[in-house]
């Protein structure tokens, strides 16, 4: 907590363009918090290193994910909006909390599992260890709550474990954070195959909409999405497909499976197809106007960039440094 308010922390990876299962899963859900939270918002470039990226690529991504945001209704003004680079206590506390983390405890870790097999040539300590990063940039603003997709929550449970095992050793150091996972941010599934998850670095463009995808693709995209032999439009088992495109309807347009599945009554999957990318697209419209808006202007975007990490500084150098003071660093 921060004065009289609780604390709001998220983030994002610039690594590679953003989806619609980070939009509906956490970004779109962001600004609902800024009235009741003090809200940190990252954009997480040092956890995306954790996977090779090309330089100029990350360099480009960094800059489109804080324009997004605020694309998508985070005010700057009420909002702390940084990247992780500029904020060095990120990496420091990290470095603390791996001393505090069980090399058991992050083996289980479904995501470190998943990107594991993922990128065989390439298994390092990073995506090993990227939890305790994550739970230094939670830990770091004593955090009251965690908003995520469901994808998320084990990374928090984890934070929550550490910050407890640190708090019995040294009392009172960190808030406890608790993940926020909003009814419609359930995970969003490839639509390619829809037993995966969709993901923005998924090397089929086709499993994925992108946030900046125009109309025709989007519609295109959703056209081709895989489903079933069967055709009627029903939320049940072994229909994984179109209970994913129904997960989709009813994010974008607020209805509930009951509603939808009577809207769609003798209607075949072609003409849900095109329903659900019409909704998409309606509902990307505006967010992908103010993004290009804010992307031509590089300068304000940079300045925003300097104003967040001098805020987000502020507060991550007071836990550090208690933090510091309580393991027995000399302070000089
Ligand atoms: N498919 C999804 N459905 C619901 N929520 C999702 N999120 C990501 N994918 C889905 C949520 O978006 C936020 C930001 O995610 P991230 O960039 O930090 O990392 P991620 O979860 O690893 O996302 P990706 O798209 O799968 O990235 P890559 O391909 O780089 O690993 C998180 O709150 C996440 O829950």
């Amino acid at each position: 907590m921060f004065q009289d308010r609780l604390v709001s922390y998220s983030g994002v990876q610039p690594s590679g363009n953003l989806t619609i299962g980070n939009y509906l899963g956490a970004i779109r859900n962001f600004s609902l918090y800024s009235e009741k939270y003090k809200c940190f918002y990252c954009v997480v470039d040092e956890h995306a290193i954790t996977v090779r990226q090309n330089p100029a690529e990350l360099r480009r991504r960094t800059y489109e994910t804080l324009a997004l945001y605020m694309a998508c209704g985070l005010d700057p003004e009420k909002n702390t909006l940084y990247v992780q680079s500029h904020v060095h206590e990120h990496a420091e506390l990290a470095w603390i909390l791996n001393c505090f983390t069980g090399f058991g405890e992050l083996s289980r870790m479904t995501q470190f599992k998943d990107k594991s097999q993922k990128h065989a040539d390439n298994i390092n300590a990073g995506l090993f260890t990227y939890p305790v990063l994550m739970a230094a940039d939670i830990l770091l603003y004593q955090t009251d709550v965690v908003p995520v997709g469901i994808d998320q929550k084990q990374h928090v449970e984890l934070c929550r474990d550490i910050a407890e095992r640190f708090n019995q050793i040294h009392p009172d150091t960190f808030t406890i954070p608790e993940p926020i996972v909003s009814k419609s941010g359930m995970k969003i599934m490839s639509l390619a195959d829809p037993t995966k998850k969709m993901s923005k670095s998924d090397e089929n463009a086709n499993a994925v909409v992108y946030i900046l995808d125009d109309r025709d693709t989007i519609i295109r995209k959703f056209k081709r999405a895989v489903t079933d032999s069967d055709t009627s439009v029903r939320f049940a088992e072994g229909k994984d497909g179109i209970n994913n495109l129904m997960t989709i309807y009813s994010c974008f347009t607020g209805k509930t499976m009951e509603e939808i599945e009577r809207e769609f009554e003798g209607h075949g999957y072609g003409d849900f197809k095109l329903a659900v990318g019409e909704v998409c697209a309606d509902a990307l419209a505006p967010v992908q106007e103010k993004f290009h808006a804010l992307l031509k202007d590089k300068a304000a975007l940079e300045a925003q960039m300097k104003k967040g990490a001098e805020e987000a500084s502020y507060y991550a150098r007071r836990t550090l440094g208690k933090v510091q003071k309580k393991l027995g660093f000399v302070k000089i």
